[in-house]
């Protein structure tokens, strides 16, 4: 068998720009919704912006970019996936004229991956929507934010099209479910939403996203739009048909966002939900007509599996979404079970489905790490997160080798980001260590982790130093 992944395969991280970015406020830029969120989603958000918000310095890397490119290029990086701050471009989110000093930033950050030749891969909106759309229109529910959106998303491709290829539309669109505020900007508490405003913003999402994708095609043909989705195998808990059922129904619930993107209608099992929830959605015939302008590829954050029951089994921590533990797998310090198999399932789960490329823009483990001193270096001996690298890219490999068309791989959080869920720095996923703490201290300093030579040489190897 080979040991190398195709010629040409991308290899990179991933990042968000409220996660890393730091400068909440720099230039111009509105606050957005993460910045009333200091503590994560299991907390209700503030009312303004409070100072005890890591993500308002985050890493500092609106200041550091170039010191941090740097370090990806080292690593071998062929592809960076970062997202645009949308409140750095649109203050408020609902002005004619966009933030010059915001594009600028974008320019310089694009220049340093030019110099090394890392492409690009960009998220148009990463769980920040500026805060004035959430309070205001309530997010997604308003149906004014379709042209928020597309007069945000035609001034990225404008700007940046000849010079970013890829582009992805939303973060994990199908987190809305879940997290309506991180995902949707939607302000009402999730306890007060009803279900037909809720599945009203998916459908204003959906439009934005199918919308977005025609301008970017006219704007350059050459440009490729992607969807965003979890991915979350779900496995029965028991053979139980009842629990094979129960399976369905929670693929049917992830699945549906990515049928709409790849196929450019709601599917039947979608319109079934809605008739027995007795929603009546209002979708226009041009919102349909838009709807036809389907993605180039579909992208995929693949953290873990989780497991379904009709009934019984133990509730599962999940990434956003829920379901049942899993009582075969082990879990990281965060309760989130590890199945590198669930990666390559889930691959030929979606290949066989859409036979659209697939794109892995997130992958990855948080855990805590400890500063040491090794032959005069401070570094992190994470042998944990080697192991889990290498064991999930031994089942790319092996999709791949099934017929699978994958584009490549961005493992989450190259260098330490602030958590979207819990908000903490100590949930670290890089193979870069940045010295700040939970409570604010730190120094910033960057420090290369064991991992850090660990993925170059697998980079440069193409893969043939993974252990199978
Ligand atoms: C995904 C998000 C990312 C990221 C990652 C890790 O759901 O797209 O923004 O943070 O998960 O999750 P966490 O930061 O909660 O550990």
């Amino acid at each position: 068998m080979t040991t190398t992944f195709p010629e040409g395969f991308l290899w990179g991280g991933a990042t968000a720009a409220n996660q890393l970015e730091g400068a909440y406020d720099a230039e111009g830029k509105g606050p957005s919704i993460q910045d009333v969120m200091p503590h994560g989603i299991m907390t209700p958000p503030t009312d303004e912006p409070t100072p005890d918000n890591l993500k308002h310095e985050g890493i500092d890397h609106f200041h550091r970019y170039a010191e941090d490119i740097a370090l990806f290029a080292e690593l071998g990086f062929t592809v960076y996936r970062f997202s645009i701050a949308w409140s750095r471009i649109f203050p408020n989110g609902d002005e004619e004229t966009p933030n010059e000093a915001g594009l600028a930033f974008y320019d310089r950050l694009l220049d340093e991956l030019d110099k090394y030749g890392i492409e690009p891969l960009v998220t148009i909106s990463h769980y920040e929507t500026p805060l004035h759309l959430a309070k205001t229109y309530d997010g997604w529910v308003d149906r004014r934010l379709i042209g928020f959106y597309e007069r945000y998303a035609r001034t990225l491709f404008e700007r940046f099209g000849k010079r970013v290829t890829y582009w992805l539309t939303f973060n994990e669109i199908n987190s809305v479910l879940h997290a309506p505020l991180m995902s949707g900007g939607i302000w009402t508490p999730k306890a007060e939403l009803s279900e037909a405003d809720l599945y009203q913003a998916i459908h204003h999402e959906l439009v934005a996203s199918a919308s977005a994708t025609k301008i970017a095609h006219e704007v350059d043909p050459a440009i490729k739009v992607g969807c965003m989705v979890i991915a979350m195998p779900t496995y029965p808990l028991t053979p139980n048909p009842a629990d094979v059922l129960a399976v369905m129904n929670a693929d049917h619930a992830n699945l549906a966002f990515s049928d709409v993107h790849v196929r450019g209608a709601y599917p039947g099992y979608f319109l079934r939900t809605l008739r027995d929830k007795g929603i009546v959605l209002d979708i226009t015939d041009a919102d349909r007509e838009l709807l036809k302008n389907t993605v180039d590829f579909v992208s995929f954050s693949y953290y873990m599996s989780l497991c379904e029951a009709a009934e019984g089994g133990e509730v599962g921590q999940g990434n956003i979404l829920g379901g049942k533990r899993n009582p075969t797998l082990p879990e990281s310090e965060w309760g989130w079970q590890i199945d590198p198999v669930g990666l390559r399932i889930v691959l030929n789960q979606f290949w066989d489905r859409w036979q659209k490329p697939l794109f892995i823009v997130e992958n990855g483990l948080g855990a805590k790490d400890e500063l040491v001193e090794v032959d005069g270096e401070l570094t992190v001996v994470d042998d944990y997160r080697i192991a889990y690298l290498n064991d999930h890219l031994v089942q790319v490999r092996e999709a791949i080798a099934d017929g699978v068309d994958v584009l490549g791989y961005t493992w989450w959080g190259p260098i330490d980001v602030v958590s979207a869920s819990t908000a903490q720095l100590s949930k670290r996923y890089g193979f870069i260590y940045v010295d700040r703490n939970d409570d604010g201290s730190g120094t910033l300093q960057r420090y290369r982790k064991k991992s850090f030579g660990w993925y170059r040489d697998m980079i440069a190897s193409n893969g043939a130093t993974l252990k199978q």
